[in-house]
């Protein structure tokens, strides 16, 4: 059983002008491109095909809104890879997400997928610096877990949280295992501001 049992596909945007109206609460899904980002909003929000499933060709460059219950949404950005598109792509989309983590009012969060193996990349880098300009929190999940043996995991894990130095919190994550689900899913509604009092 989903714990959001309306979530529902909004819309995609290719300009702020289409981006949904800045009212509520939303939290931000950003990871390079087959980094495991639909794996995981599928896994969230417990639904099989429920980032594919509007999934048209090309969507992978725009920006989906899904809304998770009234008032609440999850926005999964753009995660080409930096070197494989045109510069005056790259322009746009550099643009597009640094004005929207800027002027965003309902942004509350980021949640960056990372594939373990590979660790931070600049895409990686960048997505911190906008959310960091902003005082966003961000939590980074190191997914596909499973891909490695558990020290290794645990050695990767530890290499992230140096690099980052207390500038945002991390996690192991596997899809297929559905391995820390339910750490991701707290730090959502922590993100938020639905999370119950301990
Ligand atoms: N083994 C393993 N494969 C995964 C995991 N998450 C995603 N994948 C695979 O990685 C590929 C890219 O996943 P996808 O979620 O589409 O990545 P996206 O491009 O970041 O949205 C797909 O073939 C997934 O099945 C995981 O946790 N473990
Ligand atoms: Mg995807």
């Amino acid at each position: 059983m989903s714990q959001y049992p309306e979530a529902h596909f909004i819309k995609s945007a290719n300009t702020r002008q289409q981006f949904v109206p800045d009212s509520g609460v939303e939290v931000a899904v950003a990871g390079r491109s087959n980094a495991g980002k639909s794996s995981v909003i599928n896994v969230i929000v417990n639904r099989r095909q429920f980032a594919r499933t509007s999934k048209t060709p090309g969507r992978t460059q725009l920006v989906n809104f899904f809304s998770l219950r009234e008032g609440e949404r999850l926005v999964d950005l753009p995660g080409y890879g930096f070197a494989r598109v045109a510069e005056s792509v790259r322009r746009h989309w550099g643009e597009l997400l640094s004005d929207y983590f800027r002027d965003r009012k309902s942004l509350r969060g980021l949640l960056l997928i990372v594939d373990i193996r590979r660790k931070l990349t600049d895409y990686d880098r960048q997505m911190m610096a906008f959310a960091e300009d902003v005082d966003l929190p961000v939590h980074i999940l190191l997914t596909k877990a499973d891909k490695l043996k558990r020290g290794q995991a645990a050695t990767a894990l530890l290499d992230v949280q140096k690099e980052l130095g207390g500038r945002a919190t991390v996690q192991q994550f596997s899809a297929l295992r559905r391995a820390g689900e339910s750490q991701a899913r707290d730090v959502l509604e922590r993100f938020l501001g639905t999370a119950k009092p301990a």
